[in-house]
């Protein structure tokens, strides 16, 4: 028997601009601030889910900002949905593939509401759609991304001794590569015992670059390196995963399924950061899982450092991962200065733990949210970020 259909009735975007605990330095970009791009889809059986797109550092990361997500979101995808059946994520999200280009960001913050919604409606955690959860927790990694080694040292040790983080993921490639190294070398020293020490280049090398640099992390216990060099450049990502003594991490060089395909053909990679914004949604990001698991490539949960919503919808995915050899980076919510649901979610033992609740599970506190949002507070703009 099917369900009988129920419309969508409003599709709502709010730009909420949130300051970080302090400066996060990656390659491409320092982030001060994080604007979330919340996405609220009301239907009309009273159902509402919620969805939320992010990017780093405004358009340095990747092709999309938060504020193209809001206006293609109002401009384009929201009229379209409008009238469209909830009950069907899958058909809606169909049509908004067919007849939009690109946009993977909107496309998974709309894809969440949509599920958020669908998994309320059933009763279910959002994971229960997606084949159900082999976890109850996902392990998670921590940033260092101070751009300051002592102050990154003491921040492993805080972090490690609240028991809510022992592998750190160190952002490098900003700085002259001997730089680097030495500040890698210097971290993985002071954390021996107690924490593992991976490397994200955000694609800031050249491939003889990343081989020397590769040998000297090997030497110093260093367990992955991310995305050592410029994304499209898928052969020498092989070159490297074939001479490198450390596991290479595909991350940027992954923009959904298709690319997810090409590499694990070619076998050019060890580990695959999945992301849902990067794979243009839930149901993209578990077909990278599912292609990554065909080509005996582990997983890794990644982040676009989102709040949240974006952070739980990801792990209501991850959890229906068979394995997830590399655990997850899904700390998003921690590096913000404000928390936007009513209860937060539960960071202990290095883990995250997913709630019970149905759809996402979590409630939003949309009082603290309207004080935030962009378009009711004063003097807010570009320039936070
Ligand atoms: C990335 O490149 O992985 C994840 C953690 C972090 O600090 O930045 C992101 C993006
Ligand atoms: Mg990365």
């Amino acid at each position: 028997m099917t369900a009988a259909p129920v419309k969508i009735e409003s599709v709502e975007t709010i730009l909420v601009d949130v300051p970080t605990i302090r400066p996060h330095r990656l390659s491409v970009a320092t982030m001060n601030c994080q604007t979330l791009v919340l996405v609220r889809v009301r239907c009309a059986d009273g159902v509402v889910g919620v969805g939320e797109g992010t990017t780093i550092g405004g358009l340095a990361y990747g092709e999309e900002s938060p504020e193209s997500i809001k206006v293609n979101i109002d401009t384009y995808f929201a009229p379209l949905l409008k009238g469209m059946d909830a009950t069907r994520p899958g058909a809606a999200m169909a049509k908004l593939r067919e007849l939009f280009q690109g946009n993977r960001f909107a496309k998974s913050a709309l894809e969440t509401a949509l599920f958020d919604a669908q998994a309320q409606r059933v009763g279910v955690p959002l994971s229960e759609l997606f084949g159900g959860r082999v976890r109850e927790s996902v392990d998670v990694a921590w940033t260092l991304a101070s751009g300051d080694t002592k102050r990154d040292i003491d921040e492993a040790e805080r972090v490690y001794e609240a028991r809510r983080h022992r592998v750190f993921k160190l952002k490098i490639g900003s700085r002259a590569v001997a730089d680097d190294v030495a500040h890698v070398v210097a971290i993985s020293k002071a954390v021996e015992g107690y924490g593992e020490v991976r490397v994200d280049v955000n694609q800031a090398w050249t491939e003889s670059e990343a081989i020397s640099a590769g040998r000297r992390f090997a030497d110093a216990g260093v367990t992955l390196i991310e995305q050592p060099i410029a994304a499209q450049n898928r052969a020498g990502l092989k070159r490297l995963t074939e001479l490198a003594d450390v596991p290479i991490m595909a991350d940027e060089a992954l923009h959904g399924p298709a690319d997810a395909f090409a590499i694990a053909s070619a076998r050019g990679a060890d580990v695959f950061a999945v992301k849902i914004a990067q794979s243009g949604g839930l149901s993209g990001a578990a077909q990278v899982a599912a292609i990554a698991s065909a080509a005996n490539i582990d997983l890794y949960g990644g982040t676009m450092l989102e709040g949240a919503v974006g952070t739980i919808a990801s792990a209501q995915l991850f959890s229906t991962f068979g394995e997830l050899k590399w655990g997850t980076e899904l700390f998003g919510p921690l590096l913000l200065t404000e928390e936007i649901l009513t209860e937060p979610l539960r960071y202990e033992n290095f883990a995250l733990h997913l709630p019970q609740g149905p759809g996402l599970g979590i409630t939003l506190d949309w009082d603290k949210i309207d004080r935030l949002r962009r378009d009711t507070r004063k003097g807010a703009s570009v320039a936070a970020i």
